[in-house]
Order: C-alpha cells, then structure tokens, then sequence
C-alpha cells in the first residue's frame, strides 16, 4: 500500500514549517512511515543558487529562477515516487504551488506560463494552504531578510494561492491559533488522507 502526499502551502512565515515538522513527529510517534521533505531543497545542486539568490547574494532572471526552482523539484521526483511507493508517506513543506504563486507574483509573468514546467510532477493527495494575515506574519523574527519578504508581494502570492486552489485536494488552514491548536486540527485531517492514499492512484500534475 502506498504512502500519502501531503503539500503544506502558505505565504512566508505562516507557521507551516513548524506544522510540519510535529505532524511528522505525531505520525512516526504513532508508528506511521512518514519522512518530512522542503522545497526549495537547498542542500541540492539547483538549492545552492535558489540560495543564493533568496539572500540577495546573486541575481538571475524571473524565468531563469523560476525553472531552477522547478529543476529543484524534478531533482527530487525519483525519490518522491519511490518512497510513496514503498510506503511512506511524505509530509512536504512547499511545491508547485508555490513556485507558481511567487513566481507569478512578480511583474509580467504569467501564472499559465508559470505551470508548464510542473507537468508531469505528483500530484499531491492534499494540500493544507495555510491561511495568514500578511501584517501579523511580517511583525515576526527576520522578516525582509530574504528577497521575497515584502508586504504587498506577499498579499499577491496570497491572491495566487487562491487562483490555483482546487477545491477538490485542498483545504484551507486557520494559521492564527496556537501551534499545539494547528496541530491538533491536522490531524484528523491528516489521518484521513492517509487512510484515503492507500486505494488511490498517485496522480499528476496538473
Ligand atoms: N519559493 C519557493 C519560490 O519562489 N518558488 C518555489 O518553487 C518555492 C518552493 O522561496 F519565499 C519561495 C518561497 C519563499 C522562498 O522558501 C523560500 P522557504 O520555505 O522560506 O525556505
């Protein structure tokens, strides 16, 4: 039976690293094969300069970044299907999503440009969009230290997010109460999705 896959989505420091890293903890504390897994993976080739570029260290064109963030994921398509395959279920910190919502954000790109090198990747069983309200997120530690930090383009990825929601896999996240409370609203949904994954197929995108 194969594993779940289950994308966190929000805008920059909504709380959804956090969420994740204790669903996984709660999964594999019940016994559940589950492996936690961020894009952009940094520690990748294509990561090294996604890197650089978030901390303003390099610049690189809108589309150029946007395909090195995709290549990023591609990277790391193998592995996705083989541990679903072999039955562990993935909890992901950011995807496809968010490289279109960012992406797209920015001026003179478009979002239906912006999907085309996503075809083809999983498609994940469900997607948490985290809900935040971009002037309580940019009060918290470093905000603005990374390129894409700013109020107004957060309010854009947030209008984007919705564009891309389908209503079908995803589920919008209440991200304002405390940590342990987020979590605990996770879980039933997490649970389900888990028991659902093992009868269907892993489909693509998009
Ligand atoms: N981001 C993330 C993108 O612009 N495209 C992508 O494909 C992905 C996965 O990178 F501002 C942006 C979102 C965020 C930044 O993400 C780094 P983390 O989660 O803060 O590391």
């Amino acid at each position: 039976m194969r594993g779940a896959f289950i994308v966190f989505e929000g805008g920059d420091r909504c709380g959804k690293t956090t969420q994740c890293k204790r669903i996984v903890e709660y999964l594999k504390s019940t016994g559940i094969a589950c492996e936690y897994m961020n894009f952009p993976d940094r520690s990748l080739t294509t990561g090294k300069i996604i890197n650089d570029y978030l901390l303003k260290k390099t610049e690189l064109p809108d589309r150029a970044v946007h395909l090195l963030f995709s290549a990023n994921r591609w990277e790391l398509e193998p592995k996705i299907r083989s541990l679903i395959n072999r039955g562990t279920s993935l909890i992901v910190d950011r995807y496809s999503y968010s490289g279109v919502a960012f992406t797209s954000a920015k001026e003179g790109m478009d979002l239906e440009w912006c999907k085309l090198a996503e075809i083809g990747l999983p498609r994940p069983d469900l997607v948490c969009l985290f809900k935040s309200r971009v002037d309580v997120v940019s009060q918290r530690n470093g905000w603005g230290e990374e390129r894409y930090e700013k109020t107004d383009f957060q309010k854009k990825v947030c209008e984007n997010f919705q564009l891309l929601k389908d209503p079908s896999y995803w589920q919008e996240i209440d991200a304002v109460g405390s940590i342990e409370e987020v979590t605990e609203n996770l879980k039933p949904l997490i649970l389900e999705t888990l028991e659902k994954a093992k009868s269907r197929k892993l489909e693509n995108l998009w």
